[in-house]
């Protein structure tokens, strides 16, 4: 088995994933991501440059990037026009798949709140209290009920139409970024208008001129990061702020005793119920009946996995690229999966193995897998029927076809924002944002760092995000993760204690051992904290904007930078879009289909700096976009006059 960039050892440095790859017993007919990837080459230079259009029916249109063929498209767009209609069209695709997670979770709150959705509850009383006063609404002497349907139909309004800038927006950014979003026209005032803006603008024959398009994609990607904070702060209320937790990650949590069931997608709504009733005596009595005498094991994959892990500690079998390894260890017993990032591949690998794919979304089914449709009025009855579907697949495994690596990592996730200032106020109850205020500003703390985003197949799984961060910590730069970075940081140990005293620079290790002794962690913090799935992005903004407003600066002035080195969906394009709005260096270890115009490609990696203060910042060499990050981080230090 051989791949375009050589050796097998090129398509991940995760050495479970290898085992699986080297010793699986799927046959020669089960092909994986890398070697679709492999037969897909030469991709076509047109797409990989975004100068290709499919707008409308005249087209395909392309653009010579030689300047020797056609320089405009049969309408008169240009590769500027082309290229910036891509790109927005790409936030748009990403905003539209956030709120629809978002929509989806603050319809189940309110239905929960009416009596519809009986499986679910107000879990967290402190936060719908937070979410609340933050959006202006009335809490003092009101019961917890009424508050958090007032945050639900908020929520909701969100969606609509709305003459004002949106209230998530509003509520949780500085003053200085609002005034920037107003200035620019960019502050969104409805979330799917903003999607259908984008739509609309960028079909044939509408907006043409690429700065103004690109400010478009701008307005959409804040209303993603509404989006993305709606989702997060209303999966708070129904299933708890996340608190610091052990798990486990990597392939080797599935276990040969138990019967395995994987949770991989996005949205908490199915999988916390799941976790939950995981634990009834009748379902792990099934389950040892059915001849598996450790029970029944869930296990994560993707955002599903890390909302599971940060509020439930299940652990986290593997991440987005190597999503098929999981079926491969010919250990699971079913793959439950809700909505995005899921390969319709899982399937194709199921037909070499046992595994049952279930599908749960009216929106999202795949060819090979059964659906079994989720009812958020009946949860939990749905939660254990796909539960049993799993344990009844247990008698078809074939005990030749397991090849389950030993590997997996200790792990301490479940750093909410909240989670961060419970631990920090350990050590200044009255001001808890003063050590980390004091630690940036003697530089003990350089900077933070919060790596999102994916693994992509053109780059080998998770060296970017290794390689870069070894680096970083040795330079005393805390990092943040969320999404299939957090995996990557959980997979390798980066997020334990140990990690900090191997990895840390003097300085951040003194001060995430003084927080997590304090913290009555019994040592240091991890160096990486795991805050989330890709809507938890909004959590490390929350706590940026806090230590904004105690410092009296902008975003855009503090030593906060963002990477998402192996990135790969339109989701990640918007969070990158809105990172960049909300005033951070965005480092991207792969280029995204922009090279084809110079306009844009000035726009996005220099001139929105001078607006914004933010920028894209594309490196894929790792010790160079580590470099380039630092650099960044010193120049913001050197601003704020540290
Ligand atoms: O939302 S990091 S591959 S799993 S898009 Fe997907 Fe990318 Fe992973 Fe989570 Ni985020
Ligand atoms: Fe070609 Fe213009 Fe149609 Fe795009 S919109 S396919 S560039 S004619």
């Amino acid at each position: 088995m051989s791949t375009k960039g050589g050796e097998l050892v090129n398509r991940s440095i995760d050495q479970a994933v290898l085992d699986v790859l080297n010793g699986h017993k799927g046959g020669c007919k089960m092909k994986t991501v890398w070697d679709r990837y492999e037969a897909q080459q030469p991709q076509c230079g047109f797409g990989e440059l975004g100068v290709c259009c499919r707008h409308c029916m005249q087209g395909p249109c392309r653009i010579d990037p030689f300047g020797e063929g056609p320089s405009r498209g049969i309408c008169g767009a240009d590769a500027d026009t082309i290229v910036a209609r891509g790109l927005a069209r790409m936030v748009a695709g990403g905003t539209a798949s956030h709120s629809g997670h978002a929509r989806h979770v603050a319809h189940v709150l309110k239905k929960a709140l009416l009596g519809e959705a009986p499986d679910y509850a107000v879990k967290d009383k402190g936060k719908v209290e937070e979410v609340a006063t933050r959006l202006g609404i009335q809490t003092l002497g009101r019961n917890v009920k009424d508050i958090a349907l007032d945050v639900a139909n908020k929520a909701l309004a969100e969606f609509g139409d709305n003459d004002e800038t949106l209230a998530w927006v509003t509520a949780t950014m500085t003053k200085g970024r609002l005034e920037a979003f107003s200035r620019l026209g960019i502050a969104p005032t409805s979330i799917d208008g903003s999607v259908a803006e984008v739509m609309h603008r960028t079909t044939y024959g509408v907006d043409a001129e690429p700065v103004n398009i690109l400010f478009g994609a701008l307005k959409c990607a804040l209303a993603d990061y509404a989006a993305c904070h709606i989702a997060a702060d209303l999966s708070d209320i129904l299933f708890g702020a996340p608190q610091p937790v052990l798990s486990r990650a990597n392939l080797g949590v599935i276990r040969q005793d138990a019967v395995n069931i994987a949770l991989h997608g996005h949205n908490p709504l199915l999988s916390d119920i799941i976790a939950q009733v995981a634990s009834e005596p009748e379902l792990i009595e099934a389950a040892k009946q059915a001849g598996a005498s450790g029970g029944l094991n869930l296990v994560g994959i993707c955002c599903t996995g890390n909302e599971v892990m940060m509020r439930h500690g299940i652990p986290l079998a593997t991440s987005s690229v190597s999503q098929e390894t999981a079926v491969m260890t010919g250990a699971l017993d079913a793959l439950v999966v809700d909505y995005q990032c899921i390969m319709p591949a899982v399937a194709t690998a199921a037909e070499c193995f046992h595994t049952k794919i279930i599908t749960t979304m009216p929106i999202a089914k795949m060819p090979g897998a059964e659906h079994i449709e989720f009812s958020d009025s009946k949860a939990a009855d749905c939660a254990r029927t796909i539960l049993r579907k799993g344990i009844a697949n247990f008698k078809n495994r074939c005990p030749d076809k397991l090849c389950i690596p030993s590997r997996s990592t200790a792990v301490v996730a479940g750093f909410s924002a909240e989670a961060i200032i419970a631990a920090l106020s350990k050590v200044n109850a009255e001001d808890p944002l003063k050590p980390l205020v004091d630690n940036i500003a003697t530089g003990n703390i350089r900077g933070i760092c919060l790596f999102a985003g994916c693994n992509s197949v053109k780059t080998p799984q998770d060296r970017n995000y290794i390689e870069m961060i070894k680096l970083l910590l040795a330079e005393n730069v805390l990092i943040l993760a969320t999404g299939c970075a957090a995996s990557a940081y959980a997979r390798h140990g980066f997020m334990t204690s140990e990690a900090t005293k191997q990895y840390a620079g003097a300085g951040l290790a003194a001060v995430l051992t003084a927080v997590g002794e304090a913290a009555g962690l019994g040592g240091p913090l991890p160096p990486v904290l795991h805050m989330g799935s890709c809507v938890d992005n909004a959590r490390p903004v929350d706590v940026a904007v806090a230590v904004a407003e105690r410092l009296g600066v902008d975003l855009s002035q503090l030593p906060v930078v963002a990477s998402a080195p192996e990135a790969v969906t339109e989701k990640a394009v918007a969070i990158g879009a809105w990172a960049v709005a909300a005033g951070l260096p965005v480092h991207l270890g792969l280029a995204p289909p922009v090279l084809g115009s110079v306009v844009v490609t000035k726009i996005l990696t220099s001139a929105v700096s001078d607006l914004l203060g933010g920028y894209f910042l594309v490196e894929p060499d790792p010790i160079k976009a580590a470099k380039g990050l630092l650099a960044a981080l010193d120049q913001r230090r050197a601003g704020l006059g540290l």
